[in-house]
């Protein structure tokens, strides 16, 4: 898959109206990912669902979603208009689930998938998933013979070692890998000396992970014979330098349009360019990884 620019609107930030997607289009974002969809409809949790953190956003959305079926006339909708790739997030409760959702936003127009094995905090999905390589494993090939369209696989941080369950990911087929989802995390008001969160726990986004996320790309990279696209607190163009440093060929960027608004897309490319020309090179594939070296 070919995108005009590294620059992506990361998955749940923007739901999955026409209108939002192409307003971050509009801002400049190379493609687009969707909220997550399952197979049936989900209320997700009560509120509160998010909370502000000193440096990024606590989340418990619990996976809220219209199913696949009611999803479908707003990806033909959004495929009418957009001018780049749809990438459409699932998820399953199963292996078949997650192929028949694939198959379900394939025949809608989605131009790729990416698989959410890596949710922290709605059971039997997410990284209940991601956190097992032969669970993972069987999810992708499934998926994968579900479709000809790239396959995503987005990882969660929230294991003992990633680069495990990323070289599952890609053995069993994957096209490529999104690090990171959020990082397990909570709040607590000393007022009401209760956690914050309805579902108590969620996951943070946002700046505070950025280290985070930059350590995990960089030991797939290590490891990882196909692409992977940098994920987990890029708010400018420094930062997303930075994950193609560690050995991202794209970025994802969330939680900074809250701050920064939609042309954050279009100031990270920019800034991109500028840094590539100053430097002396001639396109961003030639400093993908270019930390590695000894
Ligand atoms: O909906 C959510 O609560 C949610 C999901 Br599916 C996810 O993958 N990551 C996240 O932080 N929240």
């Amino acid at each position: 898959m070919k995108l005009a620019n590294p620059t992506m609107l990361a998955s749940g930030i923007l739901g999955y109206s026409a209108e939002s997607f192409q307003s971050i289009v509009n801002g400049g974002a190379g493609a687009i990912v969707t909220k997550s969809v399952g197979l049936k409809s989900r209320m997700g949790y009560a509120n509160p669902t998010v909370v502000q953190a000193k440096f990024g956003l606590i989340n418990a959305m619990g996976l809220p979603n219209p199913g696949i079926d009611g999803f479908v006339e707003e990806i033909r909708e959004a495929k009418a208009v957009l001018t780049v790739p749809l990438i459409v997030s699932i998820y399953g409760f199963s292996a078949d689930e997650y192929a028949s959702v694939a198959q379900k936003a394939v025949a809608a127009g989605a131009d790729a998938l990416e698989l959410n094995v890596s949710c922290p905090h709605v059971r039997e999905t997410g990284s209940e998933i991601g956190q097992d390589p032969r669970i993972l494993a069987e999810v992708v090939r499934k998926v994968k013979m579900a479709t000809r369209k790239p396959v995503i696989v987005k990882l969660s941080p929230n294991v003992t070692d990633i680069v495990e369950l990323a070289e599952s990911a890609s053995h069993a087929g994957a096209d490529a890998l999104t690090a990171i989802n959020t990082v397990k995390a909570m709040a607590i008001d000393a007022e009401t000396a209760m956690p914050i969160l309805n579902n108590r726990v969620g996951g943070l986004s946002g700046q505070a992970i950025k280290p985070i996320a930059l350590r995990c790309v960089y030991d797939i990279w290590e490891r990882a014979k196909v692409p992977i696209i940098g994920c987990g607190g890029i708010a400018s163009w420094r930062d997303a330098v930075e994950f193609l440093l560690a050995g991202a060929s794209a970025v994802q960027i969330g939680t900074a349009i809250a701050a920064k608004g939609p042309n954050v897309f279009r100031s990270t490319t920019i800034g991109i360019g500028n840094y590539l020309k100053k430097k002396g090179f001639r396109s961003v594939s030639e400093i993908v990884g270019l930390s590695h070296r000894k």
